[in-house]
């Protein structure tokens, strides 16, 4: 997977050079390339923003150095990973779909894609409706309802979510399947040595009997209905929809 991420802040990505991200990159899983939006300026000053047109607060990002950027990101991966190529241009935005699991899932299998993040206000409205015209896929994430001061963070977020699951990056395929969300519930909860552990505070907590037991079809039934359990106390929403009376 090549993914390309579009942003006046590159050191802001640093992290997705460590650990599970690095790993996969060493793995030759998942080539990354981090572009500085501002190479795309031809002023003294490299501007990137401006004020609104029509009156307010804060400053609107310019469409010239996007337009420039996406031509070039998308001839230098096609450059690479042939003519046909076609990225998935992803724009993190508090308006845009909610970003969850299924989402990071069908995302893993992209070949290519495309983070462009926003700053101050937003980014002129004649960006999207070029992308369109152009033949671009794109879509807008939102991470949940909050608004962030740009972009990047969400960057992170998402591509971690979404390069545990390319195949081959986490070692285990099991505890993929088997963990919180995969199968639209919580997790169960989980118990290590010693099974029976005295707090700081004098209580003696055992964890439940059956989890020694070695009874496996037994302890999977258990931890199912404390998955069912926790999801219907926590989050309700993921069950579906509440039944309604009559
Ligand atoms: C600028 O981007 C945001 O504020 C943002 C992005 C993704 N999800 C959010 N909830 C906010």
């Amino acid at each position: 997977m090549r993914i390309d991420v579009l942003t006046i802040f590159p050191e802001y990505l640093a992290p997705l050079e460590l650990s599970l991200l690095g790993k996969a990159r060493r793995q030759g899983l998942v080539d990354l390339h981090v572009h500085d939006l501002r190479d795309w300026t031809h002023d003294r000053h490299r501007t990137v923003d401006d004020s609104p047109l029509g009156g307010g607060a804060g400053m609107v990002m310019k469409p010239e150095p996007w337009a420039e950027a996406f031509a070039a990101v998308r001839a230098a991966g096609r450059a690479e990973m042939g003519e046909q190529a076609q990225p998935l241009v992803v724009f993190p935005n508090p308006a845009g779909a909610p970003f969850a699991q299924a989402t990071a899932q069908a995302w893993s299998e992209r070949e290519w894609i495309v983070f462009a993040c926003g700053r101050y206000e937003g980014i002129d409205e004649r960006v999207y409706e070029h992308l369109d015209a152009e033949g671009y896929e794109v879509a807008l994430a939102s991470l949940g309802d909050y608004v962030l001061n740009g972009g990047e963070v969400a960057v992170l977020a998402i591509t971690e979510a979404v390069v545990r699951l390319v195949p081959g990056v986490v070692g285990n395929a099991e505890s993929l399947r088997e963990e919180s969300h995969a199968e639209g519930l919580l997790e169960y909860p989980l118990y290590t040595r010693p099974a029976a552990w005295t707090d700081p505070a004098g209580t003696l907590r055992e964890v439940p009997p059956i989890l020694l037991s070695g009874d496996h079809a037994k302890i999977a039934a258990w931890r199912r209905e404390r998955s069912l359990e926790r999801t219907a106390e926590r989050r309700p929403d993921l069950l579906g929809p509440a039944p309604t009376e009559g």
